[in-house]
């Protein structure tokens, strides 16, 4: 059965491009690749060409996310399968690939209306080394395990675990966190290669598609770096540095130009074979400033 192998990459919508720069660059290390087209910048993280696309915009929201597939042959079963399933999509145009910088492209949307492509063969720049945006101790962690993880928006929670498990993710609810209105939010998380999740949802109502990215860092002293930059630069923070009981990442979330969320992050572990549940984190991740979707009780 065709799957997807990672969450390749992502395109955002930004109303201020030269506030994303410093704080792409700056703060949390990404490489800045600025072809002059006048509308966009790209955000490196290794040797891709690019992981996401700032796209000048008058919102500042989610534009889509691209899940790879391994080559065309996997590329056209999943179009097969999602087409059987009754999803709409379309294949891109070679024109459209090549805006990607991939081979092969697909347009659909998910159960929560966020635009989703599936791809093969991202163009790698391996004759360009990663250079980052400020002193590095290390480097992002992708590879076989993607970008990061997204938290979305879903109205209905069951369809889009559907919806994900047909493009080859695996996951349902980690979590089991009292709320002080009395009910009990049962978020899921799904992945598709080691990294512990790729995609989550079920926190809630959102204003945005997306509440936030989590990336990680190679090196602990990364995030340490990160943490003391946000910090000097008063940038809100919604959550405190703590580790996660599902990832055990340590991480921290703080607020990006776009008014949502990075969750800047090291040390995650590896996705487990076998499902658990957990009702708060192992430590920190206390609540700090309000209003960024994540006034959740962790902690
Ligand atoms: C995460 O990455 C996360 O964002 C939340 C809310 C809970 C566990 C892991
Ligand atoms: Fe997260």
């Amino acid at each position: 059965m065709a799957a997807v192998t990672e969450l390749g990459y992502l395109g955002l919508t930004v109303t201020n491009l030269d506030a994303w720069r410093s704080y792409a660059a700056e703060v949390a290390g990404m490489e800045i690749v600025d072809e002059g087209e006048g509308d966009r910048l790209y955000l490196r993280m290794d040797q891709w060409h690019h992981r996401i696309v700032l796209h000048a915009s008058d919102s500042d929201d989610l534009a889509y996310l691209g899940w790879r597939v391994a080559d065309p042959v996997e590329f056209d079963a999943m179009v097969a399968k999602l087409t059987a399933a009754g999803i709409s999509l379309t294949v891109a145009s070679e024109a459209e690939a090549r805006e990607r910088r991939v081979l092969g492209l697909a347009k659909l949307a998910d159960p929560g209306g966020n635009p989703t492509e599936i791809f093969y063969g991202p163009q790698v720049d391996t004759h360009k080394p990663f250079h980052p945006g400020r002193p590095m101790y290390g480097k992002f962690v992708t590879g076989s395990e993607g970008i990061g993880h997204c938290i979305l928006r879903q109205d209905d929670v069951p369809a889009a675990a559907a919806f994900y498990g047909l493009l080859g993710l695996r996951g349902s609810v980690e979590y089991h966190l009292q709320l002080p209105n009395g009910m009990v939010a049962q978020p899921y998380f799904m992945h598709c290669n080691e990294r512990q999740h790729s995609v989550a949802f079920g926190l809630g109502p959102m204003e945005k598609r997306i509440n936030h990215l989590m990336f990680e860092y190679t090196d602990l002293d990364d995030l340490g770096l990160a943490h003391d930059i946000v910090r000097a630069r008063k940038i809100d923070v919604a959550l405190q540095l703590g580790k996660h009981a599902n990832d055990q990442a340590l991480t921290f979330y703080c607020a990006n130009p776009s008014g949502w969320l990075w969750e800047f992050g090291w040390g995650a572990r590896k996705a487990p074979s076998q499902q658990e549940y957990y009702t708060r984190d192992i430590f920190g991740h206390g609540n700090e400033a309000a209003g960024y979707g994540m006034d959740i009780p962790l902690g």
